[in-house]
């Protein structure tokens, strides 16, 4: 190599030099590029379902950055889905046209059926998930505490403990069977209790968010379960 070297003139050595350090680089920008490169699928999901009643289209994505993108018609609902896809992590982009002239009935139900169908299929067979999450979220003076198991099983506890008939443009009770419908159609088992509060916009809100930073946690993969499924019966599939 030294011999070649010293046969050759100082600018000969130089632009040999040059077409070294390319080929570094270009070695360099394969290594990022491989390394930047996702080891398995997005776990996102999209629904829609057009009826009399109500057209929606949703789509989640389980590990995003809580932005979201949500237009339900009903004012009050898109600012607690904006803080459950805040909070989660979980990106939302929902879209619904419902019979508002009716009452908020289809209009909630419907988003929640949808958001949870798109759970449901995001976290797909549960494989390295962390299954479990519980949070407890203040908002002033109210407290929510939320848990929640990814069973594929959907069942829900809900006891928000509100006051007012409405809270904004959507109905006590609405609210309740907002949590109840997600939980069913996403197949898990949430409990959701506003422990204390006097505002009944902040204890819903406490609610959505302990929902949220619950999700987060369950949704999320468990590095240390190396790939394998949370559960002693080996499968979570229903
Ligand atoms: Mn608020």
């Amino acid at each position: 190599m030294l011999k070649q070297l010293s046969q050759l003139t100082t600018s000969q050595i130089q632009e040999q030099m040059k077409e070294m350090d390319s080929k570094v680089d270009l070695f360099r920008v394969c290594h990022t590029i491989l390394s930047l490169a996702p080891t398995t699928a997005p776990r996102t999901a999209s629904h829609s379902r057009k009826t009399k009643e109500t057209e929606i289209s949703a789509r989640v994505v389980l590990d995003g950055s809580g932005s979201s993108n949500v237009s339900t018609g009903i004012g009050f609902l898109d600012h607690m889905l904006e803080a459950l896809s805040k909070h989660s992590l979980i990106d939302i982009t929902l879209k619904c046209k419902g019979d508002l002239q009716v009452d908020d009935h289809h209009t909630t139900e419907d988003c929640a059926i949808a958001l949870g169908i798109c759970v449901r299929k995001a976290v797909g067979d549960k494989v390295g998930i962390t299954r479990y999450g519980s949070a407890l979220a203040p908002l002033d003076e109210a407290l929510s505490r939320v848990v929640v198991d990814i069973s594929g099983r959907g069942n829900a506890s809900v006891n928000l403990n509100l006051k007012r008939e409405k809270v904004g443009d959507v109905s006590a009770e609405m609210l309740t069977h907002f949590f109840i419908s997600f939980a069913t159609s996403a197949g898990i088992s949430l409990h959701v209790d506003v422990l204390k509060g006097e505002n009944d916009h902040h204890k819903s809100e406490s609610a959505f968010k302990a929902t949220a930073l619950a999700l987060r946690h369950a949704v999320e993969i468990d590095e240390r379960r190396k790939g394998t499924i949370p559960s002693t019966k080996e499968t979570l599939s229903v």
